[in-house]
């Protein structure tokens, strides 16, 4: 846990993959935090307008009054901050370089173009969806005889894929397609399945239903920008 003076607060939004990896970073380490809901779509708080002025984006963490933003770089923050706690990034430097080289990756490579597939339609999202699995096939190899990326346990890695597991599915249905096949790649398929049982992640994910009704209505927003 914080100590008791100490001031650890996210300002996240329910459906947000970023905000996701910090919650688990502080929970692995046991760190108590506050957390504050924001109405992305609705309407920002002035904290958050405040505190994230360049992207206004969440997750933001705020420590003792420090600002921190951008999820990975939160990671490193909380992982050099209670350095006592479970360790969130490999000690090996080369380790550690490469964890973030597939972090970004997955941020890139991963992650954009499947959002923006589920978004678009006709030849764009099956281009997309190829780019995908092309992006897969990379992590499937990274991940071969692991059971997670933090080896043994979960870490930075993992934290950064971790919406794989349980939101490229429900990307996969609203926006009609197929990208994850299990018989392609059984390890990332495992780790899908380690991870969402891990404890410190299971009842940390947001209700299916909810995010199902939550991406539709992005996709059908968005929809004319990816098209
Ligand atoms: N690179 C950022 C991305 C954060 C991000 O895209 N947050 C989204 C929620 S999923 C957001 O706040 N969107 C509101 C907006 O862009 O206005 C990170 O890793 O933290």
């Amino acid at each position: 846990m914080g100590g008791r003076e100490e001031e650890v607060k996210i300002l996240g939004f329910w459906a947000s993959p970023f905000v996701h990896r910090v919650q688990w970073a502080l929970n692995l380490k046991g760190i108590h935090y506050e957390y504050a809901e924001e109405d992305l779509w609705g309407g920002k708080s002035a904290l958050l307008l405040s505190s994230n002025p360049v992207h206004k984006q969440v997750p933001v963490l705020i420590h003792n009054a420090k600002l921190l933003v951008d999820s990975l770089l939160i990671l490193e923050y909380i992982d050099q901050t209670w350095v006592h706690r479970d360790q969130i990034l490999p000690t090996d430097p080369y380790e550690r370089a490469m964890a973030r080289f597939w972090a970004k990756f997955v941020d890139e490579k991963l992650m954009g173009p499947a959002f923006r597939a589920m978004c678009s339609s006709g030849e764009k999202k099956v281009m997309g969806a190829n780019s995908v699995t092309e992006s897969l096939d990379f992590l499937e190899r990274v991940l071969k005889g692991k059971k997670f990326f933090g080896v043994e346990n979960v870490g930075y890695l993992d934290f950064a894929l971790g919406w794989l597991a349980y939101m490229l599915e429900v990307w996969e249905e609203v926006g009609s397609m197929k990208i994850m096949d299990a018989n392609k790649f059984p390890c990332l398929a495992n780790w899908m399945k380690s991870f969402v049982d891990h404890p410190l992640i299971k009842d940390s994910l947001p209700p299916r239903d909810k995010m199902v009704v939550y991406f539709e209505e992005r996709r059908k927003i968005l929809a004319s920008l990816f098209n």
